[in-house]
């Protein structure tokens, strides 16, 4: 029996290490750890040894399997990254010096990206709507928890107009009316907040290869009795695997937004380097894609909104980025560039 169990054991090693299909795996698993498996039935014969075998050979089997469940784990694992790193590098890069095609005309890719967004919100109960590029210096701050000279105003450097307005920094500008618009529905009637609201943001900052002076974001917010953290992930889960059609990796850490308690950034791992670090992602391997969290009590009173009675959820989609994860490109500033050598290239795949 000794020498079968290391059989087992040295046949498994092998066989294990030349798997390259997660179907191989559970076949094995089946053939040697089943009910009518190799190992299984070993362990049925116990009852035939002797008093003084049957715990040396029930420890050495029982090692046997251990060891065997391991190494399936290991190799389930490797197979699982192998095939991750095989989509990521599926993602055609976007090459700039494919001859352009000005036939006819093409949409630009964020305006794809954005209508894919809407698409796939639309169809889970969420309205689209516009807002300005020019706001009040109340829209775009004090009715978010950020009052006059609070620090959290440096985290955005925000282009102001001689007449006070400014041109809006972040799509959460629109918060303030979206709830204004929606609440009597809300409170009379029961009908949930659900909205996103796409649109052109301006910082004032250097620019590299992930961030431009001018991007797109889109907001979305959800608000109802009894929203919770739960809801927000799976809207972020069900937006981000519809938009790319596969696994993504994606990571949720705690951020910073007055406007929102508590508040995380979501980041995926870079598709241009799969992960590896590239001017693109400021070498980190990932890319901050769409901080969220839970709307802060403040803001939905100043939407005229009992925080007592009613919770929600808000979310800010870096749209550009996603735009340039979707459709391979390298450098955030090409989407800017108004090459339509560059730009003719995107078609819709829908
Ligand atoms: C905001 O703008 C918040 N309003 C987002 C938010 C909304 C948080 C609702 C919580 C609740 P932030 O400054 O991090 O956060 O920008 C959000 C996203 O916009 C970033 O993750 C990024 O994808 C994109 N973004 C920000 N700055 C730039 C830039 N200069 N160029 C390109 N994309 C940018």
């Amino acid at each position: 029996m000794k020498e079968k169990l290391e059989a087992i054991r040295k046949k498994a090693e092998a066989e294990l290490a030349a798997f390259t299909d997660p179907n191989q795996l559970e076949n094995f698993r089946i053939a040697v750890l089943g009910k009518k498996g190799e190992l299984t039935s070993i362990l049925k014969m116990m009852g035939s040894l002797s008093a003084e075998e049957r715990p040396v050979m029930g420890q050495m089997a029982n090692e046997v399997r251990v060891f065997i469940e391991e190494k399936i784990q290991e190799k389930a694992q490797e197979l699982k990254e192998l095939e991750m790193k095989r989509e990521i590098n599926s993602v055609p890069l976007f090459d700039i010096t494919v001859p352009a095609d000005l036939s006819r005309g093409s949409y630009h890719p964020i305006t794809l990206v954005q209508r894919q967004c809407e698409t796939i919100f639309k169809s889970m109960g969420f309205t689209v709507e516009d807002y300005s590029e020019v706001v009040t210096d109340y829209e775009c701050f004090e009715s978010l928890n950020i009052p006059k000279d609070h620090p959290a105003r440096d985290m955005q450097d925000t282009y102001y107009l001689e007449n006070g307005q400014l041109l809006k920094s972040q799509t959460s500008a629109a918060q303030n009316a979206i709830y204004k618009k929606y609440k009597d529905a809300l409170i009379n009637d029961g009908v949930p907040i659900k909205a996103i609201f796409p649109g052109r943001c301006f910082r004032n900052e250097a620019t590299d290869a992930c961030h431009e002076n001018t991007f797109f974001q889109m907001e979305g917010v959800m608000v109802d009795k009894n929203i919770s953290i739960s809801n927000l992930i799976y809207f972020m889960k069900t937006m981000l695997s519809e938009v790319f059609q596969k696994d993504i990796k994606v990571r949720l850490r705690p951020g910073f937004f007055p406007f929102v308690e508590p508040g995380f950034e979501l980041d995926i791992s870079c598709l241009i380097c799969g992960g590896e670090g590239c001017p693109s992602c400021k070498h980190s391997g990932w890319l901050e894609l769409c901080p969220c969290g839970m709307i802060h009590p403040e803001v939905l009173k100043a939407g005229g909104i009992d925080p007592e009675e009613y919770t929600g959820f808000a979310f800010g989609l870096g749209l550009t980025r996603l735009a340039m994860m979707k459709y391979g490109v390298k450098d955030i500033r090409d989407l800017n560039s108004g090459s339509l050598k560059s730009l003719s290239q995107f078609t819709d795949d829908e």
